[in-house]
């Protein structure tokens, strides 16, 4: 399931729609900054070899992966940190980027500040209070977020930097960068991935003569905005605003691209809570704000059928794109083979898919394509069981019958002894 910070109102899809689902999740109420976590870099220290520059920071592998019950990251994620796909000219990401930024600098004048290399280490204060997150939202559990502490996290949405760039004066700007996620896994979903967020400040005197209330008027903008940005980038394709809840919008609206025969939610935004705007210090002014989905975009753009071929180091991949194109469209090397595997098992009051899908990730890396429940059922002694498909597959390579056996008991052992789950 998505760790989504929206609600559908309208319409209701599983994967975004547990905003009000009972599963509480424990508070963090840290309001300590994040020193313990991050040094600054200091010329006389020797650099080790797993340091890593973030946001102009210096950090060790040591202060994000922890043995201790308040970290939850993992390996796999740390080797994520720092890659900042997002800033490379030749990458999918980066040439998306360039273009919305290109978009924003020639209808706006270039009034938009932007920003791509904050660093993704957040407190919970930034990534959740600022942006009036409740104490029991579900985004703000072990089971949806990366925690390196009880008061720090890896980032789970750009917004994280929304009030912080408010109160340093900020009225028009584009935050790009690496976010992270415990999720599913499937073709749209990936435990890291880019967002790019927006935002927007009126004054009264924009919207006094318009005959709209400012509400209204930032609202009616905002669509206007990333309409234009959507032809901007497709030129013509099948759209639509489907209204949501966000606890920093309101109201809230997703747009939804038609993709694969699928509509494809690529981006959230609304008209910014006042109490945020207060807080920054701006008490007669109204805002937009918008999160959209680097890589949901660039799929729908670049043609890119698996979120997975965004890391992929093969040059059949990354010798597609170049600086400035837009129009190309990705050519499939050969498809490779999938292989499933299904696997059941009693589960206990525990249980999480995403615990599931961690562990899954944790063996098999991007071989893990999908992960889905083909069955369910509760026995007359109340016991449940899961019947769980894991299909494997290679974007570059086949793989061998032995491989995957050994991952798929690989995940087996480790299901169970982690997960504490029987087994069938
Ligand atoms: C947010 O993250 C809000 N912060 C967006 C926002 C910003 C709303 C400002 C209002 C104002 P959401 O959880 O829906 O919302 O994620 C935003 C987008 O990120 C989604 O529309 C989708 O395009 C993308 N996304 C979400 N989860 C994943 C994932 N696991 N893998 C890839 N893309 C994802
Ligand atoms: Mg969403």
């Amino acid at each position: 399931m998505a760790a989504a910070f929206a609600h559908h109102i309208l319409l209701s899809k599983p994967s975004s729609s547990f905003f009000f689902t009972k599963t509480l999740a424990k508070s963090n109420h840290g309001f300590t900054a994040f020193v313990s976590v991050i040094r600054r870099h200091k010329s006389t220290q020797p650099i080790a070899a797993s340091l890593l520059e973030l946001g102009g920071v210096q950090i060790s592998k040591q202060d994000v992966v922890k043995d201790e019950p308040t970290n939850n990251v993992p390996d796999l994620i740390f080797t994520k940190l720092g890659l900042q796909l997002h800033r490379r000219d030749n990458h999918p990401l980066g040439i998306l980027k360039n273009a919305i930024h290109e978009y924003f600098d020639s209808n706006y004048n270039s009034q938009f500040l932007k920003f791509d290399d904050l660093c993704p280490i957040v407190t919970t204060k930034q990534n959740f209070d600022d942006v009036l997150v409740p104490a029991d939202h579900v985004s703000r559990s072990y089971n949806d977020t990366y925690y390196i502490d009880a008061d720090t996290v890896l980032r789970c949405h750009t917004s994280a930097h929304q009030a912080e760039l408010l109160r340093k004066g900020y009225t028009n700007f584009l935050v790009t960068g690496d976010v992270y996620r415990r999720d599913s896994i499937d073709s749209t979903h990936y435990p890291v991935f880019h967002q790019m967020e927006g935002v927007r400040v009126f004054s009264p005197n924009d919207w006094n003569d318009s005959g709209k209330d400012g509400t209204s008027y930032a609202a009616d903008d905002l669509k206007a905005c990333l309409e234009g940005l959507a032809r901007h980038l497709f030129g013509a394709v099948e759209m639509r605003w489907v209204d949501t809840y966000f606890p920093f919008t309101n109201p809230s609206f997703e747009l939804e691209i038609y993709f694969q025969e699928k509509w494809l939610e690529v981006l959230g935004c609304g008209v910014m809570e006042q109490e945020i705007l207060k807080r920054g210090g701006k008490t007669d002014n109204v805002a937009w704000a918008f999160g959209l989905g680097l890589e949901r975009l660039a799929m729908v753009l670049f043609d890119i059928p698996d979120i997975r071929l965004f890391w992929s180091t093969d040059k059949r991949f990354t010798s597609q794109f170049t600086k400035g194109q837009l129009g190309i469209k990705f050519k499939p090397f050969s498809k490779y083979p999938p292989c499933y595997k299904d696997m059941s098992f009693w589960i206990n009051d525990s249980f999480t898919e995403n615990n599931l899908c961690e562990i899954v990730r944790g063996v098999a890396g991007d071989l893990a394509e999908e992960v889905v429940l083909i069955d369910n059922f509760t026995n007359k002694k109340g016991m449940t069981s899961h019947c769980y498909r894991i299909t494997y597959r290679s974007m570059e390579r086949s793989l061998t019958d032995e491989e995957i056996n050994e991952l798929q008991w690989n995940v087996r052992d480790q299901v169970q002894r982690q997960m504490n789950v029987e087994l069938r």
